[in-house]
């Protein structure tokens, strides 16, 4: 085995057994009291918003940790977890993966992007400028695993990755929300960088970084954002 394939190996069991447990954890509610919890998140999620300007209050990092725990339980193709989540708060680091995304972000607002494209971001206000990416406490640099290595050194492949880092990054972002902290989904342009600032091998892809911390004294939120499809437009009833 390489040193880098024994850097990056998974304790993913590949035994291809298939054993089943009783189901470890069953709710116990009424009709009443499902409406009334689907309720209350709904209310919840109502108060997450989008922020791009950050206060540089520091998070302690066990909330950061526990966030990703949850992360780490979304389901996933194959329950291979194709993920990996690299969290910054040294700013030395931020600071580099900050200049990064901006010269990226230059040749985007720039031109690289089309004109509809362009005209789609102006309601958000977002140009290729990006301090939060150093005054916000923590990025977590979220990567997608096409393939993996197992512990005995054998590489295999991973299912529905995009699906599943999609899911466990909105676990993410709902358990950071939960535990009262702002996010911001982060997609500069390409974004190849981020392996060789995180020290992530090529069989990663870099999907996103999520900007984590609180608002801004000062900070606001573009009108547009806060306008949401209506449910008879986003739901057919069958
Ligand atoms: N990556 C750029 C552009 C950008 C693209 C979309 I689609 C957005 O919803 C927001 C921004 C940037 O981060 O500025």
């Amino acid at each position: 085995m390489s040193e880098t394939d024994k850097k990056y190996r998974s304790s993913i069991p590949l035994d291809h057994t298939y054993v089943e447990l009783a189901i470890p954890h069953r709710w116990q509610m009424s009709d009443e009291e499902m409406i009334r919890k689907s309720e209350e998140f709904y209310d919840l999620m109502k108060k997450r918003h989008t922020v791009r300007k950050y206060s540089d209050r520091p998070v302690p990092r066990v909330i950061i940790e526990n966030c990703i725990k949850a992360a780490g339980l979304a389901p996933s193709g194959a329950n291979h977890q194709p993920w990996h989540f690299a969290i910054i708060e040294n700013p030395d680091h931020k600071q580099k993966i900050r200049e990064a995304a901006e010269e990226e972000e230059r040749t985007f607002y720039a031109g690289r992007a089309s004109d509809e494209w362009l005209g789609a971001l102006e309601p958000i206000g977002t140009n290729d400028s990006k301090p939060h990416l150093t005054t916000a406490p923590w990025l977590i640099v979220i990567f997608a695993q096409r393939t993996g290595i197992d512990r005995n050194g054998r590489k295999y492949k991973n299912y529905y990755v995009n699906e599943s880092v999609g899911i466990a990054t909105g676990f993410l972002i709902t358990a950071l929300h939960n535990a009262g902290l702002s996010t911001l989904t982060h997609t500069p342009n390409p974004m190849k960088f981020l392996n060789e600032l995180c020290d992530r091998p090529a069989t990663e892809k870099p999907e996103m970084i999520l900007v984590v911390g609180h608002p801004a004294e000062d900070a606001t939120v573009p009108a547009h954002a806060k306008w949401k499809k209506p449910l008879d437009e986003i739901m057919t009833v069958y």
